[in-house]
């Protein structure tokens, strides 16, 4: 009898059982989402480290240092796209690139449901690529997504108190319903501050990634906190340190903050490789560091960082290189890690 090659998902489950990941798994097929504990998800203070990188970061870019304590910094912020102090930021740069949800004149009568959002900081502070690689929540990504998930993005939120939630919506890149059943994308969210309903926590509706669809019309309304926020989403209650981890079709949103202060998280966003991620990785990562992470995290920071896949191209030896490029990068992981992430027959490489 022809020997049978073990299977990616054998493969995953050996990791999950060797990390006591079983409960959040299960979790994770009957809600739709998980929340690893500290004591899982926060190895040498992680979460701590990332705090203190992002506060430095928000203060390199803005010219004022977040006030954790009181949220001032951070409060009842004006609704633009991309948060008023990322506007602030290099705003001579970003001048007439930074459109306003709202007319100026409406501005201060909504406020931003989700703060300031830092985007590409993975190069900033080498403690970004240890988040990247933490072993549970990779686990769990993989377990949704298989060996080839790649990082889409990675980004701060930082949010004082406010006004306006944040409406339910799933995260499937603006996929239209119905959305296939099987994960194509996942949110893993570090949480950096604890998080509770008064400090404006995500909240999510269990079971709602079996629904396939996204919410339309009045079922992406979430009241505010003091109007009794909605009878289905939970709020994710849960101390800095923890990851809360969903599949990209469960329903969330978070709730308005009351409680002074800041809170901050960080997302780390995995889409299927076939899928254009929102930051490209690819020739972009500077090669001493490059170097560096491969040495210490072996193979698959290469793959998570988007090296397996074949960006799009204009030229024929574009396409003949890239492939060659991404077949290099994918024989050496599956290689070093004993598992096949692709049909090698498949015209696709
Ligand atoms: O502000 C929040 O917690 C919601 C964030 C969110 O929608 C997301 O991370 O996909
Ligand atoms: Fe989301």
């Amino acid at each position: 009898m022809a020997a049978v090659l073990a299977e990616p998902r054998d493969h995953i489950w050996d990791e999950i059982t060797e990390l006591g990941l079983e409960k959040y798994v299960a979790d994770m097929d009957h809600d739709g989402f998980c929340t690893l504990p500290p004591e899982i998800a926060n190895p040498n203070n992680l979460a701590g480290r990332l705090l203190d990188a992002l506060v430095d970061i928000a203060e390199k870019r803005n010219g004022e240092r977040p006030d954790l304590e009181t949220g001032a910094t951070h409060a009842y912020q004006p609704k633009f796209l991309y948060g008023a102090k990322n506007e602030r930021y290099g705003r001579s740069q970003l001048k007439d690139q930074t459109p306003a949800l709202k007319s100026p004149a409406d501005l201060g009568k909504e406020d931003s449901p989700f703060g300031d959002r830092m985007h590409s900081i993975f190069y900033e502070d080498p403690v970004f690529a240890e988040a990247l690689m933490n072993p549970a929540m990779l686990a769990m990504v993989t377990y949704l997504l298989g060996y080839s998930a790649v990082l889409s993005n990675m980004g701060c939120w930082m949010k004082g108190p406010c006004k306006s939630n944040f409406p339910l919506h799933t995260d499937c890149g603006g996929m239209p319903s119905p959305l296939p059943q099987q994960a194509y994308a996942a949110q893993c969210t570090y949480l950096l501050t604890d998080f509770s309903r008064e400090n404006g926590a995500t909240c999510l509706v269990p079971g709602s990634h079996r629904w396939n669809r996204n919410p339309i019309g009045d079922e992406k309304t979430l009241l505010p906190y003091e109007e009794g926020g909605s009878e289905q989403a939970v709020a994710c209650e849960a101390p800095a340190g923890s990851i809360v981890i969903w599949h990209g079709n469960a329903w969330h949103g978070a709730f308005n903050r009351t409680a002074p202060g800041i809170r901050v998280s960080m997302t780390v966003y995995f889409n299927r490789p076939f899928m254009r991620p929102l930051e490209d990785f690819i020739d972009k990562i500077p090669e001493k560091m490059f170097e560096e992470m491969l040495e210490k995290y072996g193979p698959r920071v290469a793959m998570v960082l988007q090296h397996g896949c074949v960006p799009g191209y204009s030229t024929q030896g574009d396409r003949v290189s890239y492939t060659a490029r991404a077949d290099q990068y994918i024989d050496a992981y599956e290689q070093d890690a004993g598992v096949r992430t692709r049909n090698k027959s498949d015209p696709y490489h």
